[in-house]
């Protein structure tokens, strides 16, 4: 199933050494027509001694330009557009709203948290001294805080992202210990039109499963929620579209019948095949 892949990373991204060449050029061989790149932009960064260089910064006027000169020799038979993931955290929400209101040439934001109390639980010292229950409750309601203050984006990334960097990853999730939190957290997407993406890139870091969990996935179908971006947050050229049948049968046994892609921040809804 080839579905546009709405979130992936080139050497923009801190994290990342593929050249959006390199990738698009995968993603041609895999049969796919349709892309959104998404690097990183996670303003505030705290940036570790041992990895100087890892600041996900973005230098937004080349990667625009990169971008737009791909885009232009691709067209007609490829459609490249360009968003960012922005990471959030509660000290930058009114730094994000601005600069996503001064750049209307993106096509699409991801709403990312990445950075809970000063450190990303990608780091295993994150978990240090903790229980995976209260360190997961403690990420959702601060990606909850977030939202209520950063409203100027249209999915929220890899919804369970510290499940991936967890003790015991999904192993001992049960949705009953923060059912209330997507709750409110839902509520508001849906009111303020904006969705939520299926990440498949913790298939390749050891989950059974696509971001987020089957039953936060359920959650939000039945809160009314309609808007579903499908990205495989591949950081290496080999992973572009990686597990999206998996995705598809995901969002089929859901209810779901659209998946979705933005243009100049605009939804554009298509029948899942
Ligand atoms: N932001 C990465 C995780 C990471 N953090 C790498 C630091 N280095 C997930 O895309
Ligand atoms: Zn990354
Ligand atoms: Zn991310
Ligand atoms: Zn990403």
């Amino acid at each position: 199933m080839l579905f546009p892949d709405y979130h992936f990373h080139t050497d923009f991204s801190s994290d990342c050494d593929e050249p959006m060449q390199a990738v698009i050029a995968s993603a041609k061989e895999k049969g796919l027509s349709a892309l959104c790149v998404t690097d990183h932009y996670d303003m505030d960064f705290p940036v570790r001694p041992e990895e100087p260089d890892v600041d996900f910064d973005l230098d937004l006027d080349s990667y625009y330009r990169t971008y737009h000169a791909l885009s232009e020799k691709l067209v007609p038979e490829f459609d490249l557009r360009v968003g960012v993931e922005l990471g959030v955290m509660p000290s930058t929400t009114k730094k994000l709203n601005a600069f996503v209101q001064a750049h209307p040439e993106l096509d699409f934001i991801i709403c990312s948290l990445h950075v809970v109390d000063g450190m990303d639980p990608y780091y295993p010292e994150y978990f240090e001294g903790k229980e995976d229950l209260s360190a997961y409750r403690h990420y959702f309601e601060t990606l909850l805080a977030c939202v209520k203050e950063f409203d100027n984006f249209n999915v929220c990334g890899h919804l369970d992202y510290i499940v991936r960097y967890g003790k015991t990853k999904a192993d001992l999730f049960d949705i009953r210990d923060y059912a209330d939190i997507f709750e409110e957290l839902f509520q508001i997407l849906v009111a303020r039109g904006q969705g939520i993406e299926i990440n498949t890139g913790s298939l390749y870091r050891g989950l059974s499963f696509p971001h987020p969990h089957t039953d936060i996935l359920k959650m939000y179908k039945d809160a009314g929620g309609e808007i579903i971006t499908v990205g495989s947050d591949a950081h290496h050229a080999e992973h572009i579209g990686y597990g999206f049948d998996a995705a598809r049968d995901l969002l089929l046994s859901h209810g779901f019948r659209y998946y979705t892609t933005f243009k100049e921040r605009k939804p554009e809804f298509h029948k899942i095949p």
